[in-house]
């Protein structure tokens, strides 16, 4: 029904607002998908297959989403932030039939590389001969996407039109979004980076779903929104960077309608200051790739700061041993390459607490993660890049507290005997180039020993602990 729903909404309605400042229509972007779904069948991709998309926040993202809706190809989106070395196992897993980039250069020779924005614009806006169909079967795969797991390898979750479509109707009831029939659509600020669940699916579909408006950027920067703006979707680093400015010009703040921070925890300084200076209280909601949204504070009716609000519609929580489980149509089967989830309910590696009116409040996680500014970083993965340096007998990673980031990476280190400091901390820099920004520890530290267990594994708690009550 997604697509049906999407090729329903009046032609003539504005749809898309590029990072470039040009708006276009429900009709623009059926002609863009159409033409480009003809593109990707001469370049042989057929329904089913998987087609990468290796590009930054852009019209040509959305077209090659469009594409491939319309053709029914199974969208992967990679990070635009990737290194070679970060892409690398993502590629090995997906096999991709295709990969839609403009720097081919980062691929192995042997991977189908194409360029979309060789396509010209008059060639898009040609009229299409053959409409999309329209109708996929709502338990097929739409999207593979790649969650950096615990383990350090990324791991592929099947995301069906099922799971987007019924998650996405929940929202819209419970924040009181508009619908394809409202003569005053909702027109979302979309900063966030379309290869993630929280822009790609809340931002992007969500809004063509409903026939609602969005301003796409190319990334997030503390500005002003734009008049048309009614709402926002952020991470809590965002907000707290817009502090400043909300303070001195609350206006275009003020008249927003909605304002909503998810993929990381809020805190309560960041939740009042912004209420202070907007009336807004920010709506705070959790969720997860594997899982859709989970719970959401409502757009009518209490928020509650500090907690993540009731389980979303159609969605059924549980807490064992408290860590925070979930069922439901918006949960996907199981992870791709292994066996179909034999539970239904699946354990998010988040520990939560119901408090007394039935709202979820995050209070930690069990699993080993660490998260910069709403992105998921595995420890484990970035001590990988780092094992085996030169002058080095022990490497350990963990997450600490950051004022601006909610936390950033940070690695100890033990000298082998004899060592120099300096060298290693050069060598270090070096191989750090191997991961993406968000990645990168911030902080390396040298210690005389790292704090593991009696088996000898790394206690990351500990670690923590130690790493921050030293001096900055
Ligand atoms: C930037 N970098 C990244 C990413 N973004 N690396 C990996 N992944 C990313 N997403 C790298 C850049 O290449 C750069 O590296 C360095 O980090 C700093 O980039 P910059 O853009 O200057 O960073 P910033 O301005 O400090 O951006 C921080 C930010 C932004 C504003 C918090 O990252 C952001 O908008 N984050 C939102 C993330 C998000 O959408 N998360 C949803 C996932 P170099 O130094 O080499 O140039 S969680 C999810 O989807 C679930 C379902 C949920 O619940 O929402
Ligand atoms: P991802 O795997 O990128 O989908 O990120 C999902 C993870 O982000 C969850 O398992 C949580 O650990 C975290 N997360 C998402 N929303 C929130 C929130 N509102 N508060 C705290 N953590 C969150």
């Amino acid at each position: 029904m997604f697509l049906r729903r999407f090729l329903a909404h009046d032609p003539h309605r504005r749809a898309l607002c590029d990072p470039k400042g040009v708006w276009h229509t429900y009709g623009d972007l059926r002609r863009r998908g159409e033409h480009t779904a003809r593109w990707l069948a001469q370049l042989g991709v057929q329904r089913g297959d998987i087609v990468a998309i290796h590009l930054e926040n852009g019209l040509d993202l959305v077209d090659a989403h469009l594409g491939c809706m319309a053709i029914g190809a199974v969208r992967l989106p990679l990070n635009a932030h990737y290194r070679e070395a970060e892409l690398a196992p993502i590629l090995d897993d997906a096999a991709p039939a295709l990969v839609l980039t403009t720097s081919p250069g980062r691929f192995p020779a042997a991977s189908h590389t194409a360029d979309l924005s060789k396509l010209t614009t008059s060639e898009l806006m040609h009229p299409g001969e053959e409409p999309a169909r329209g109708v996929w079967p709502e338990d097929e795969v739409t999207a593979l996407m790649y969650t950096s797991g615990t383990t350090g390898r990324p791991k592929g979750v099947p995301q069906t039109w099922a799971m987007w479509e019924t998650n996405l109707d929940a929202l819209a009831a419970l924040w009181g979004l508009s619908s394809p029939a409202s003569p005053e659509p909702d027109c979302l600020w979309l900063a966030l980076p379309l290869f993630h669940t929280h822009g790609l699916v809340l931002g992007l579909h969500g809004t063509l779903l409903r026939g609602a408006r969005a301003m796409l950027q190319a990334r997030f920067e503390p500005v002003v929104p734009p008049p048309e703006v009614t709402h926002i979707y952020g991470v809590p680093t965002w907000y707290r960077r817009w502090l400043p400015l909300m303070h001195t010009d609350p206006a275009p703040f003020r008249r927003l309608k909605l304002l909503v921070s998810g993929s990381d925890g809020l805190d309560a300084a960041t939740s009042d200051g912004v209420f202070a200076a907007t009336g807004h209280r920010i709506l705070e909601r959790y969720g997860m790739t594997e899982t859709m949204m989970i719970c959401s504070n409502p757009g009518v009716g209490e928020r509650r700061a500090g907690t993540v609000g009731p389980p979303v519609a159609g969605v059924a929580v549980r807490l064992v041993d408290g860590e925070i489980e979930v069922s439901g149509p918006s949960v996907f089967a199981g992870y791709r390459g292994a066996a179909p989830r034999a539970s239904e309910w699946f354990a998010t590696g988040d520990a939560g607490e119901w408090d007394y009116a039935g709202y979820l409040r995050i209070v930690g996680r069990k699993k080993e993660l660490v998260i910069v500014g709403g992105v998921n970083v595995s420890p484990a993965e970035v001590e990988a890049i780092f094992v085996g340096v030169p002058g080095t007998a022990e490497i350990g990673a963990c997450g600490v507290a950051d004022a601006d980031l909610g936390e950033v990476v940070a690695l100890a280190v033990v000298l082998a005997a004899g060592e120099d400091e300096g060298a290693v901390r050069g060598a270090i820099a070096g191989r750090a180039q191997a991961l993406s920004g968000l990645k990168r520890p911030r902080r390396v530290l040298f210690l005389p020993a790292l704090p593991r267990n009696a088996l000898g594994k790394l206690q990351r708690g500990a670690l923590r602990a130690l790493i921050e009550s030293l001096p900055p």
